[in-house]
This record gives C-alpha cells, structure tokens and sequence, in this order.
C-alpha cells in the first residue's frame, strides 16, 4: 500500500476576539520543538506573502496558532501556547501571548472536554504558557453548551456574539520580568521619550507627534511609510536591548504604540505596530499594557490622559476601528502603582472543526507503528 502523501491533524479555526486561526490539542502535534514549528509554517503556508498553500490569511492577525492541553498546574485547568507564525520568514515565534486568541481558549477547552460547562457560565482558569501568567475566562454556557450567540459587538468584528469577560491577575512583567523594565517611567531613545513597560505585553510607548505622525492617520497608510517604519525599528531594537529582550530583530516583541489626544471621548488614541505593520485595533493585552502606561504618573501619556484617582478605573482605549475598553483594579502608594487586576470583554466563534492536512515529508504524524516498525524497534532494544 502507497504511503499517504499528507498527515491529518484534528483542528478546531476560530476566531478570537479580532484574531483568527487555527487551534490545536498539543498531543495532536509533534512534541519535539522543531518538528513542530516546521508543521505550523507548512499548516499556515509561511513562508509566503500570500500564504497561498496554507490556512493563514496573509496578515499577522490570521497567522496565529493556539496550543491548548489540560494542565497538571495547580488550580489551572488549561495550558495555552500561542504560535506567531510569520506571513513572509520561516518563524514561529512563542515569545508573547496573545490576548484576542485567548477568547477562543475556553469554549475550545470545553467542547473539546477538557473542562467540564456549567451552567450558564463556565469560568475557565488559562495559563498562557508563554508568559506563565493568569487568565480566567467566563464562557457562556447555558444548559451545559458553549453559546457563541449574543448581543455583544466588538470593534473590528462586524455583528454582535456572546461576551465572554476576562480577567487577568498577575501580568506584570510577563515577558521582561518587571513592570518597567528599566525602572524608569520615561527614558530617552533615539531622541524621544518613551515609556517601556509590559503588563502582559512588552511595549514602547511614544507620543505621535514626537515621531512627525498626528496618530490619527489610517493603519495602511502608516503601514506603507517606510521612513517612519525605519526609525520606529531602530527605536524598538534600542528599547528590546533596554527592556532585556536581546536582539530583537527576529521577535515580535517589543511593540510599539503612537498616542495621541482621544478623538471621541475615550481616554486616549493609539495606533500600534505589531511591530511591522499598524494594527487594525489594537491587540487585547496591548490594550492592557498601553493602558496602565496611561494611568502611570509622569509616562508619555503625561498630559495626554488626566490621572484617575480612584481605584478602580475604566480606561477606553481608542484605535482605528473603534475603542477598547479596560477596567484596572490599581494600588497606588506615592508614585508606585500595581495593578491587582484588569478586566475586559472579547467575544469568539469556531468557524470550522475538521482535519488540517501538511505534506508528510513535513511530518508524518503521531502513527501507530506498523508491525514491521514494532519488530525494528525490538531489534534495537
Ligand atoms: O496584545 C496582535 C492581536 C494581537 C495580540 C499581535 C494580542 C494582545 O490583536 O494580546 O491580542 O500582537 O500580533 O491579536
């Protein structure tokens, strides 16, 4: 019999929040790292602008790969491993997490029986393995089943679905290890003040107007200026050195955000750079991060966004195609904040559940051993 030519892995595409991409159990992939990553390129079909010979959609928001297992961590009933895999360079890189394709994690977790639903509302603790911090998502579930039907809306998702809230506990220092990674609230790069910080997502904060852009300009026409793209890379490599990140041409972390004065009654507007290209929105843990730089005394966002002093304070972050809202539960002692918590409301949907095919010279799959294989194996024993 003819060896078959691709190896079928079992595969769940969903959207998450405004992310979409494919979400797999770890034990229907390769275990060994490389193997792995050569069959979320192939799955994708990276390296290629188009992503023509793969499932991804030719933009870094659709080139995302969730990894979910049951976890053997105390109190955490899952482990998420998020994928970004490269449109256009043989990478994957598993440096950060992502926050929009975590809303996909807790209705896949439960339709595949990883957690058992409750009704209406099951709360599904994550471990965003990545950065080892703490997710807890509400999923809807009334009578015992995911719902992905409801009133909410999102900005960047057309229609409305069900709210699934998020919390996040412990994000600080996710990738660097400290709020602010140097300490400072504002240091100097290349010229100009920025904020470095990660609240679960490692990001430069500039002022746009300190960059010669207003911040309100339209993501493809930021995405296309080549001059600013070049001295936002040199900044984002000085700050990656800053914020002990090393090297950081190949990684996608630090990111980058522009703000600028709110344009419609939100706290603040941003454009982000994720960090290639502008972002539509602006990602959920981006969102967290740019907005705890807001409420930071003396950061860029210092005359831009009037302190709050209450503790606990709602942030909406605007961006390109709308605004994200973020609530912080916050500590202040002097000029030293900690976020106890923030809080927020994504929505997801599965969009397709079957078997994703790669070529088996990529991999040949997790396969039982054929007899000749088992008597082989015994020889070498
Ligand atoms: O910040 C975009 C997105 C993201 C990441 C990116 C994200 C987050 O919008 O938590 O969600 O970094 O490429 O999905």
């Amino acid at each position: 019999m003819s060896r078959p030519s691709q190896t079928a892995i079992p595969c769940t595409l969903m959207r998450g929040g405004t992310s979409k991409g494919p979400f797999f159990l770890a034990h229907d992939l390769p275990s060994d790292i490389p193997t792995r990553d050569r069959v979320l390129l192939a799955a994708m079909g990276s390296p290629d602008v188009r992503q023509i010979d793969g499932v991804g959609g030719a933009d870094p928001l659709t080139s995302k790969v969730a990894i979910v297992s049951r976890s053997s961590r105390s109190g955490i009933d899952v482990d998420y491993l998020f994928a970004q895999v490269s449109v256009d360079r043989p990478l994957v890189d598993v440096t950060p997490t992502c926050g929009n394709m975590l809303a996909g994690v807790g209705p896949f977790a439960i339709e595949r029986g990883l957690v058992a639903p409750r009704d209406p509302t099951t709360s599904v603790t994550i471990c965003m393995v990545n950065t080892g911090t703490v997710a807890v998502a509400h999923v809807p579930t009334p009578g015992g089943e995911v719902t992905y039907a409801g009133e909410t809306s999102i900005a960047g998702v057309p229609g409305t679905a069900a709210a699934i809230r998020i919390d996040f506990r412990d994000t600080a220092g996710s990738v660097c290890g400290a709020l602010l990674p140097t300490g400072n609230t504002t240091d100097q790069l290349d010229g100009v003040d920025a904020t470095l910080i990660d609240n679960g997502m490692p990001m430069v904060v500039l002022r746009a107007s300190d960059l010669g852009t207003s911040g309100y300009e339209a993501p493809a026409e930021l995405s296309s200026d080549q001059k600013l793209k070049a001295r936002l890379e040199a900044i984002r490599i000085l700050a990656g050195e800053r914020m002990g990140l090393g090297d950081v041409r190949s990684k996608v972390v630090p990111k980058i955000t522009l703000i600028a004065p709110p344009q419609s009654g939100g706290h603040v507007m941003t454009r982000t750079f994720i960090p290639h290209k502008c972002h539509t929105a602006i990602g959920v843990l981006m969102a967290v991060t740019v907005g705890t730089a807001c409420i930071f005394p003396r950061s860029v966002a210092h005359g831009i966004v009037p302190l709050q002093a209450e503790a606990v304070q709602r942030l909406s972050i605007e961006h390109p195609s709308g605004e994200f809202s973020v609530e912080f539960q916050v500590e202040r002692t002097g000029d030293s904040l900690k976020v106890i918590r923030s809080s927020l409301i994504r929505t997801a949907r599965a969009l397709f559940q079957g078997k994703l095919l790669v070529p088996t010279s990529v991999w040949v799959g997790n396969q039982p051993l054929s007899s000749t294989d088992v008597s082989r194996t015994a020889q070498h024993a």
